[in-house]
C-alpha cells in the first residue's frame, strides 16, 4: 500500500488543531503508521525545503518551519498521497476549498497549517528524511475489510 510523509507545522500546532488534523485522515480510512512530535533542525528544515533553496521565501519558510514543534507523521493506504493533497488543500489557504484542512482554518500561504508529500518519489524521500525504518510500524487495522471491498 501507498505511504505518505504528511508534518503538521508550527502554526497547526500552536493553534491546537493537531487532534481536528489527524482525526481527518482517521475517519477518512488511512493508516497512521509512523508518528512524532518534534523540534525541527535547520539541517533538516534544509533538506526537506531542498527544492525551494532559490525561492525568495526560503529563509522566512526555514525559520518558520523551526519556530517550534512540529507533528511528523507517515500515512498509508490506497491512493494516499494524492488524497491527502486534496484534504490538506491548495498552496494558499484562501484558495482552498472549504472543507479541506487550509481552506477550513488557514488565511495566509506562510501559515498554512501542514504540508504533505506531493508524488511517490517525494513520499519516498520525505519518510527516508524524517523517519527511520524502525519508527514506522507496520500492522493492519482490523476494521480493514470495511474500508476496502
Ligand atoms: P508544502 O510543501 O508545505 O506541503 O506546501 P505545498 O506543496 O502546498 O506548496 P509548495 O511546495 O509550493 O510550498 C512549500 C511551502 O512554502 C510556503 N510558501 C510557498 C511560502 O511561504 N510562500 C510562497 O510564496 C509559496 C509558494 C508554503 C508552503
Amino acid at each position: 500500500m501507498e505511504r505518505t510523509f504528511l508534518a503538521i507545522k508550527p502554526d497547526g500546532v500552536q493553534r491546537k488543531l493537531v487532534g481536528e488534523i489527524i482525526r481527518r485522515f482517521e475517519t477518512k480510512g488511512f493508516t497512521l503508521v509512523g508518528l512524532k512530535f518534534m523540534n525541527v533542525s535547520r539541517e533538516l528544515a534544509e533538506a526537506h525545503y531542498d527544492v525551494h533553496r532559490e525561492r525568495p521565501f526560503f529563509g522566512s519558510l526555514i525559520q518558520f518551519i523551526t519556530s517550534g514543534p512540529v507533528v511528523a507523521m507517515v500515512w498509508e493506504g490506497d491512493g494516499v498521497i494524492a488524497s491527502a493533497r486534496k484534504l490538506i488543500g491548495a498552496t494558499n489557504p484562501l484558495n482552498s476549498e472549504p472543507g479541506t484542512i487550509r481552506g477550513d482554518f488557514g488565511v495566509n500561504t506562510g501559515r498554512n497549517l501542514i504540508h504533505g508529500s506531493d508524488a511517490p518519489e517525494t513520499a519516498l524521500h520525505e519518510i527516508s528524511l524524517w523517519f527511520k525504518d524502525e519508527e514506522l510500524v507496520n500492522w493492519a487495522p482490523e476494521i480493514k475489510a470495511w474500508l476496502y471491498e
